[in-house]
């Protein structure tokens, strides 16, 4: 997608924080870190939302969490923990129109979803 910043942080036309890429999956550090690991993992796919999903997709977004399993162990979270999480839409908080999830941890984090 032409004006999607994710497409482009993904293509390598907007500079990131890697930490993983494969021929489906990029994942950066966010820009906006709200703990100690906070690491984005977007399909390079473009898909604006969890709504744009379909059957068909199942498979890359199991892709998607066996990554952010794999990134954890790499950030040595795993064993106390950490939280994957997916915003969709404005009241979700979503501020960025490309699938993302986030991989949280490297403190203690609220049971407070929202
Ligand atoms: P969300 O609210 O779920 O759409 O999260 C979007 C996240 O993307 C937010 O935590 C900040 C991050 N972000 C936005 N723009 C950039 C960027 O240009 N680079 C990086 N690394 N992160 C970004």
């Amino acid at each position: 997608m032409e004006n999607c910043i994710f497409c482009k942080i993904a293509a390598g036309i907007i500079p990131s924080s890697k930490v993983f890429e494969d021929d489906r999956v990029f994942a950066f550090r966010d820009i906006h870190p709200q703990a100690p690991t906070h690491v984005l993992i977007i399909p390079k796919k473009h898909y604006a939302d969890l709504a744009e999903l379909d059957l068909r997709d199942q498979q890359l977004m199991g892709y998607l969490l066996h990554v952010a399993v794999k990134l954890a162990r790499g950030e040595a979270i795993e064993q106390k923990g950490y939280r994957v999480a997916i915003n969709c839409g404005p009241e979700g908080g979503q501020m960025v129109q490309h699938i993302h999830l986030h991989l949280l941890g490297g403190r203690e984090l609220t049971g407070e979803l929202g």
